[in-house]
């Protein structure tokens, strides 16, 4: 058994679930006193931040080929009915619109829980000849499940408002499975860029997404060492197509049905890039998402508010023009305690304190948030100095989470020791196992836990050759497991 001590994290380990709460209330980022259970509201600074997420999802899957759409929310009853393993699963999680006024509707309308079965429609019209295809589409929207499980703000919602969905048609089998190959590498990018450490994990038979032939997931540990899962790729094969008769005309002018994929991601990986960064102070952002990459604040003394403000403003001025996002917190009656307070809460990656001496010698303090380590720097060469602190700010904090979660990720060779790791810390473990329904749903039982799957792609290792974890039939692979969101 290997059980790596993991690295002390910070004082709010102890309670990451009110830490999460109180950090995206007071920033704030997202205010969940909405009166309707699961939904909550993106501040302005909160959306900010989700644009900076939001962007980095748009540019990776532009540059690979994903046109962006956007389809209506309303999807009539019998679209939705259309795919059977679909609606079985999707049934009791949907919102229906019955009426407009007090007429009742002829056909029933479904606020999407997700689009496979409003956009595929439209495949069909779309797609005709070889040349049609591939097709690779995605939108950003909000969809609404009706979530029976705690609601978590962003986390767990019922109206899920940062649902990024992607969509493609191919012509055969082996390019529809290269195209999973390259969602699941689009979104290793995006996980990069947010620094999030993952896992990838083919889903059970029994998990995978309804109407899927498989479904490959990204699983995060957040600091209470429970997983989430923060995305996921669906094979389709050809199951949605033969409902909705999406076919091709081939060279041989014979028709065959298309091959598809679909990914999606939410606002949980913007829960999961607070959760994996933050500290007692508040956010730690990393610099390509940060909304203001650099706070001025002026040390103002008696007598020198105009000097001091005027060169924050030109300090200001000329980082904007090196393209940083940089601001002036100019706030009167606040002191510059108070607004250290406020950048370090909003997770701004650098701050530069300006006061009358410092303007004298031609020198700036800078603060680099994840350590709060204070640099005094010639102002001349300052921009490559701030540049030089955020990509140091960005390193750290993946080589931080990714330790973090690799010290989570233990391996097991019995149901006991499955217990007392997730007991003890959490996280996932790994052990060999049978591959079998039955065994796998009896563990799950035992250890009070779920089975996530088994490695997928380069953290693939088969585990075959030995006894099941579980029930001692000659393993067929690794399996994940681990106390869930
Ligand atoms: C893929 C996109 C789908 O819906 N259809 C189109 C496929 N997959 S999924 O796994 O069901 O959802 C994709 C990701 O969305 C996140 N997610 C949620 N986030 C917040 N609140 C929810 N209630 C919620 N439900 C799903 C998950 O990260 C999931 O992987
Ligand atoms: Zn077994």
């Amino acid at each position: 058994m290997q059980m790596a001590k993991p690295p002390e994290r910070k004082q709010w380990e102890g309670n990451y679930s009110e830490w999460f709460h109180k950090v995206i209330q007071e920033v704030p980022v997202y205010d969940m006193r909405y009166p309707v259970k699961g939904t909550g509201i993106w501040t302005p600074y909160g959306f900010k931040i989700r644009k900076g997420v939001t962007q980095i999802i748009r540019d990776e899957l532009e540059k690979t080929g994903h046109d962006e759409v956007l389809f209506p929310l309303l999807i009539p009853d019998y679209m939705l009915g259309k795919e059977g393993e679909h609606i079985k699963d999707f049934e009791d999680e949907v919102y229906w619109v019955t009426h407009g006024g007090k007429s009742p509707l002829d056909v029933k309308l479904a606020l999407r829980p997700t689009s496979e079965t409003a956009i595929y429609p439209m495949f069909q019209l779309w797609i005709n000849a070889y040349s049609d295809l591939p097709l690779k589409i995605f939108q950003i929207v909000n969809v609404f499940r009706y979530e029976t499980k705690a609601t978590r703000p962003m986390i767990r919602v019922r109206e899920v408002s940062t649902f990024k969905e992607a969509h493609t048609a191919h012509a055969t089998r082996e390019e529809a499975e290269a195209q999973v190959k390259q969602g699941i590498e689009i979104y290793s990018t995006i996980f990069s860029k947010l620094k999030l450490p993952y896992v990838r994990t083919k889903r059970p038979e029994w998990d995978k997404f309804p109407g899927a032939e498989y479904t490959v997931a990204f699983d995060t540990v957040l600091p209470d060492g429970k997983v989430l899962q923060i995305g996921t790729v669906h094979a389709l094969g050809q199951g949605f197509s033969k409902a909705f008769d999406i076919k091709y005309m081939k060279a041989d002018g014979n028709y065959e049905n298309v091959w598809q994929t679909c990914y999606g991601i939410s606002e949980r990986a913007i829960a999961a890039l607070i959760s994996a960064h933050g500290d007692d102070n508040g956010l730690v952002l990393p610099s390509e998402v940060a909304p203001v990459q650099v706070a001025v604040v002026p040390i103002v003394y008696k007598g020198k508010e105009e000097e001091v403000l005027k060169k924050c403003y030109e300090v200001r001025d000329m980082l904007v023009s090196a393209g940083l996002r940089a601001v002036v917190d100019d706030r009167k009656e606040v002191t510059p305690g108070s607004k250290y307070f406020t950048w370090e809460m909003r997770g701004a990656p650098v701050r530069i304190d300006l006061g009358p001496r410092d303007i004298e010698a031609g020198t700036a303090v800078l603060v680099r948030r994840d350590s709060l380590e204070k640099t005094t720097v010639q102002m001349a060469p300052i921009v490559g100095e701030i540049r030089k602190l955020m990509s140091g700010l960005d390193d750290a904090l993946i080589k931080r989470s990714s330790a973090w979660m690799s010290a989570r990720i233990s391996e097991v060779t019995s149901v006991d020791e499955v217990k007392d790791v997730l007991n003890k810390h959490g996280g996932i473990v790994e052990a060999p196992w049978c591959g079998d329904r039955g065994c796998g749903e009896d563990l799950e039982a035992k250890v009070d836990a779920r089975i996530l799957g088994t490695p997928y792609g380069d953290s693939e290792e088969c585990n075959t050759g030995i006894g099941c974890v579980n029930c001692g039939v000659t393993a067929k692979s690794t399996i994940r497991i681990a106390r869930s969101y």
